[in-house]
C-alpha cells in the first residue's frame, strides 16, 4: 500500500469514528474535527491512544459508529474478570473479515477441497465464527464442532477426514495426547496443517505438536477489538505473521513512543475499512516487532513476530521480569516431561517464590528417587538459566495438571491475594 493510500485509509477512519461522541470530544482536544485533518502522519500519530479503559466506559455499544439498526452481529473480550468489551460488526465488516481469514487460509494452502474441523469456541469469543466465516468464504467445508468435547472431535477429525485443525495450541497438544491414547494412529487420519492461536506459544511448542500430530503447525493472532482472528497469520514459506492490509500496525515503548523497525515493544492497531467498530490506535498490551517488505509467499507490507507474552502477563519476581514463555521455553528442551506445566507465584514474608509444576510423561514415571531428583533439578538449571532467578519445580504425575480446551491458564499468583 503507497504512503498516499495508507493515509487516506486512516483518514477513512477518523471519518468513521467521529460519528462516535466519545471519540469526537477526543479528536478535538488534539485540534482533529474532519478526516482532512490528518495531512500526513505525524497529524495521525497526535491522536490519543485507545485503551481498553475507553471501551469499558462505553460499555456495552458506546463507541459503535453506526446505528444499531445497521449492526448485524456482536463478539466480546474473552476477559475473565468485570464486564467484557463488546464489539460490532456490520453486514460489510463481516464479508471483510471473511474475506481477511480466507486470504490468509489461501495462503497456507487450504482450497474448497479442504475440510476444516473449527474447534475454537463459537459464541462471543471470535474464534469459532471467524475461522468458521473464513472458511466458507473460500468455500472449504467447515465442521462447527466448537471447543471441548474431545472424543467427539477425535471420532469426527477421523471419520468426516478433517484436513484442517483450528484451536488453541494447548488444546492441539491435548487433542494429540488423546488421540495417541485412543489408539488412533496418524495413518487413519487426513490432517495436514492446523491454525493455531488465541495464546501465547513458543517455537518449542509447535515443534512438539507438529511432531506429534504430523501436521504443519502455523500461527494466527487477532483481538475481538480490533476484528477477530485473521489479524495476521503465518504462510508456509516466510518468517513471522503476515499483517492484512486492513490493520496499520505500530510499536511503542513502555512510555508510548515509536520504535524502529524490529525493536520489540507493544503493538498498537488501527482498523482501516471497519464500519460498525472502527478503532484508532489500540493498545493492544501484545509484546511483538514488526517490518516491512515483500515476503516469497506474495505477501508485501507489514509483517509482525510471534507475540510472545502480554504486557500483563509480565510477573515481576523478585525484581526479575519473568514471562510464562520463558519457562515453557525452558521445560520444552529437556526430556522425559510432557508439555504441560503451570506456575505458582507467591510470597513468603517479603520473599516472592516461583514454583514450576511439570507434568512426568509415563515413560519416565517412576519409582527411583534418584531418576527424578536430577530430572529435577536439570529442570530447575534450564529454568535459572534463561530466567537468572533460582525457581523450584515440583514434579507431577502424568496427566494431574488440568488440560484446556481454550486458552491455557498457566500461572496462579497468590500474591494477588495477599494484597
Ligand atoms: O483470541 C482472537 C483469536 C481467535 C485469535 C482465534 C486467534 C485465533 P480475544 O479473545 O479478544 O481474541 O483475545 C485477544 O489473545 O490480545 C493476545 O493477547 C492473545 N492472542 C491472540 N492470538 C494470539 C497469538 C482472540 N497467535 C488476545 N499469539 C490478544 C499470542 C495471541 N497471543
Amino acid at each position: 500500500m503507497s504512503h498516499e493510500e495508507l493515509l487516506k485509509g486512516l483518514r477513512k477512519t477518523v471519518e468513521q469514528v467521529l460519528k462516535a461522541p466519545y471519540y469526537k470530544k477526543k479528536l478535538a482536544q488534539v485540534d482533529i474535527h474532519y478526516p482532512h485533518d490528518i495531512k500526513k502522519l505525524d497529524d495521525f500519530w497526535k491522536i490519543p491512544l485507545t485503551e481498553k479503559e475507553d471501551l469499558r466506559q462505553n460499555y456495552p455499544f458506546g463507541l459503535f459508529a453506526e446505528p444499531m439498526e445497521k449492526i448485524v452481529r456482536v463478539h466480546a473480550s474473552s476477559g475473565t474478570t468485570g464486564k467484557p468489551t463488546v464489539v460490532g460488526y456490520t453486514r460489510d465488516d463481516i464479508k471483510l473479515w471473511a474475506k481477511i481469514v480466507a486470504n490468509g487460509l489461501r495462503r497456507i494452502g487450504v482450497t474448497s477441497n479442504d475440510v476444516v474441523q473449527v474447534a475454537y469456541g463459537y459464541g462471543l469469543f471470535t474464534g469459532g465464527m471467524g475461522l468458521h466465516y473464513g472458511c466458507e468464504e473460500l468455500g472449504a467445508l467447515a465442521i462447527p464442532i466448537s471447543g471441548g468435547n474431545t472424543q467427539r472431535q477425535l471420532m469426527i477429525m477421523r471419520d468426516f477426514g478433517s484436513t484442517v485443525l483450528c484451536c488453541t495450541p494447548s488444546y492441539a497438544l491435548y487433542l494429540a495426547e488423546s488421540l495417541e491414547e485412543a489408539g488412533i494412529s496418524r495413518d487413519e487420519l487426513k490432517l495436514r496443517v492446523g491454525v493455531f492461536g488465541a495464546e501465547p506459544w513458543t517455537d518449542q511448542m509447535r515443534d512438539e505438536i507438529e511432531a506429534r500430530l504430523g501436521i504443519r503447525a502455523v500461527d494466527i493472532y487477532g483481538l475481538s477489538e480490533i476484528m477477530g482472528p485473521g489479524v495476521s497469520m503465518e504462510c508456509l514459506k516466510g518468517e513471522g505473521l503476515h499483517i492484512d492490509e486492513h490493520f496499520y500496525p505500530e510499536i511503542l515503548d513502555k512510555d508510548g513512543n515509536p520504535v524502529p523497525e524490529g525493536t520489540d515493544g507493544e503493538l498498537v492497531l488501527t482498523s482501516i475499512d471497519k464500519k460498525g467498530f472502527p478503532v484508532l490506535r489500540y493498545r493492544t498490551k501484545d509484546l511483538t516487532s514488526i517490518s516491512y517488505g515483500q515476503c516469497v509467499c506474495g505477501h508485501h507490507g507489514w509483517t509482525m513476530k510471534r507475540v510472545s507474552a502480554r504486557v500483563d502477563d509480565m510477573l515481576i519476581i523478585r525484581g526479575v521480569n519473568v514471562f510464562p514463555s520463558q519457562v515453557e521455553e525452558a521445560i520444552l528442551t529437556v526430556g522425559g516431561i510432557e508439555p504441560h506445566y503451570l506456575i505458582i507465584v507467591d510470597r513468603e514474608g517479603n520473599l516472592d517464590s516461583m514454583e514450576v509444576l511439570v507434568e512426568l510423561s509415563a515413560d519416565s514415571f517412576t519409582d527411583e528417587i534418584r531418576q527424578l531428583e536430577e530430572l529435577q533439578e536439570s529442570l530447575e538449571e534450564k529454568i535459572e538459566d534463561i530466567l537468572g532467578l533460582t525457581v523450584k519445580v515440583r514434579l507431577v504425575e502424568p496427566k494431574s495438571i488440568t488440560r484446556s480446551e481454550g486458552k491455557a491458564k498457566r500461572v496462579i499468583d497468590k500474591r494477588q491475594e495477599k494484597l
